[in-house]
């Protein structure tokens, strides 16, 4: 099976360590197939980024159609563009924040997000409201990481990001953590050894729930409103994204 895997921000380098990080859990016959949006931010962090990313996430399942993929997972802990996509694509498409607050609820009564700027963690809270885990989330925590920097050799952010696991595990009397950013897909493994509890990495859980999904053959509902966008006319440079048929 074809997994279409979007970076919904511009960095190559974070694509490349997502895919990495996505190929280390996906089955012998799982292909990951990194893309990214052609324009917007080079990182995500607040509501104008997001909001670019979302459409570049658009545009990402609209070119890549006659890949034709089994599954489609969105890399950013904001899952953005995630309806769209879901209306874009007869595949499942999975957001890792989605993907990870059910595995977390799953293994534990109660989870504790860590993500990267503090100023993101309403968008991660307000995830949690709208999926319904808000008896199960016990606290979204933010870093201070600047997105970009998770890419940083040494251990310095792996230490950051402990300290503030081990704080919000205590402050939250959680009993799990979810990593909050895709681009810390590379430090599940150190983190879970470090903490000695279970830390979801939403890149791998997503991959591993597609795989599934995508075997069961269910795909996105085009029942209602996930159906096909209705024809639609796309002006300026949007104009290649608009829906066929108007
Ligand atoms: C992400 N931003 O997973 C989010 C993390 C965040 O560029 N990739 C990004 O802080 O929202």
């Amino acid at each position: 099976m074809k997994l279409l895997l979007i970076n919904p921000n511009t960095s190559t380098s974070m694509t490349q360590a997502i895919a990495k990080g996505a190929r280390l859990v996906a089955a012998a016959g799982t292909e990951i197939v990194p893309v990214q949006p052609s324009f917007g931010p080079l990182s995500i962090e607040g509501h104008y980024d997001e909001a670019f990313a979302a459409a570049g996430v658009a545009e990402q399942v609209k070119l890549s159609s006659s890949l034709n993929p089994s599954a489609v997972v969105i890399a950013c802990f904001g899952d953005p563009g995630l309806e769209a996509a879901r209306e874009a694509t007869r595949a499942p498409v999975l957001g890792i924040a989605e993907a990870a607050f059910h595995a977390a609820s799953m293994i534990s009564t109660g989870f504790s997000v860590v993500t990267t700027m503090t100023r993101t963690c309403i968008i991660a809270e307000r995830l949690v409201q709208r999926y319904g885990f808000e008896h199960q989330c016990r606290g979204v925590h933010g870093t201070d990481i600047p997105v970009l920097a998770l890419e940083e050799t040494g251990t310095h952010i792996a230490d950051q990001i402990e300290d503030t696991a081990r704080q919000a595990l205590s402050r939250d009397r959680s009993s799990a953590i979810v990593l909050g950013c895709a681009g810390m897909t590379g430090l599940c493994n150190t983190l879970t050894q470090r903490l000695g509890v279970p830390v979801i990495d939403g890149v791998a859980v997503a991959v591993k729930f597609a795989e599934t999904l995508a075997y069961l053959g269910l795909g996105t509902s085009k029942h209602g409103d996930y159906a096909e966008p209705l024809p639609k006319v796309y002006t300026g440079w949007a104009a290649p994204l608009g829906w066929p048929g108007a």
